[in-house]
């Protein structure tokens, strides 16, 4: 049984060299896992029909000293049908799979125990539709991702003004709490960005003028590494994305920290936009 158990495990290991990152958040772990099955399948049927190659080639060869010629054989309709039969099945199987797996890809799932406990704290207008999924208690760490040539922006929960300015924000590190579920409001400024990090989920477009919806749930605390994946000028190389999963009380922590930050350079800004309304002509107005 440990021998059986040390050979999956090692199966699985190699085959993750091949498949997506996972482990990050469960809709990863899904994507990955569809992977592993589809892979599974193509190397039984790679080794088939490799196998039947081979097994023919030395089977049927001309041997030199016998003098006959190899058999000469034109098809074979059982064989034919039981090929494309098999070859419909495999991939009605696959649809099955996929179309089994895909709600847990899709749809967020609630926060885990531990979380962070932030309910949608965009004053109740977070509502769910047919493109944004909540989780199924309707919570998510609601965080607007903003795509602009070249680098990302994050704007978290807690806007100071009800206009929605104040808002603490982040540029290129995202951070959120583990076991926390994290929805994103997917946008670009300028051109067409793609967020992807690997080991949190799948791509989504940053189109300008849509929004595109996600989630994930970093299930343990770390630094996940993705870059923009969408091909959107001179600068996209360094288009990074990096999300950094702290625990709750380190997240809140760090979020008020922001909010304090980001008012202290609001309160100056109003006062230097003050000053320069108090001078008057271009030769006195000096930088504030
Ligand atoms: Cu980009």
């Amino acid at each position: 049984m440990n021998r059986i158990s040390a050979a999956l495990g090692h199966l699985a290991s190699t085959l993750a060299f091949f498949t997506p990152q996972s482990g990050g958040s469960p809709n990863a772990n899904q994507i990955d896992s569809l992977y592993k099955i589809t892979l599974v399948i193509a190397l039984v049927i790679f080794a088939l029909v490799e196998g039947g190659l081979v097994y023919a080639l030395v089977k049927f060869r001309k041997r030199k000293r016998k003098g006959a010629p190899a058999a000469q054989i034109r098809g074979n309709t059982r064989l034919e049908v039981g090929w494309t039969v098999a070859a419909a099945l495999i991939l009605v199987g696959l649809a099955v799979v996929t179309f089994a797996k895909l709600p847990s890809i899709q749809n967020p799932s609630n926060t885990g125990p531990g979380g962070d406990t932030l309910a949608s704290s965009d004053g109740g207008l977070l509502y769910a539709s047919s493109e944004r999924k909540l989780p199924p208690n309707g919570k998510s760490l609601n965080i607007k991702v903003i795509g602009r040539q070249f680098i990302w922006q994050y704007v978290y929960p807690g806007a100071s003004e009800p206009d929605g300015l104040g808002a603490p924000y982040s540029y290129e590190e995202m951070v959120v709490p583990t076991n926390t579920a994290v929805t994103l409001d997917v946008v670009a400024a300028d051109v067409v960005h793609e967020w992807w990090v690997p080991p949190l989920g799948g791509k989504v477009q940053a189109i300008p003028g849509y929004h595109n919806y996600t989630w994930f749930k970093a299930l343990k605390p770390g630094i996940y590494r993705g870059q923009c994946s969408f091909i959107c000028g001179r600068g996209h190389a360094r288009m990074i994305a990096t999300v950094k999963a702290v625990p709750p009380a380190q997240f809140d922590a760090w979020l008020a920290e922001q909010k304090k930050l980001i008012s202290e350079a609001n309160q100056q800004a109003k006062i230097a936009r003050a000053k320069l309304g108090t001078q008057t002509g271009a030769g006195q107005v000096e930088n504030p």
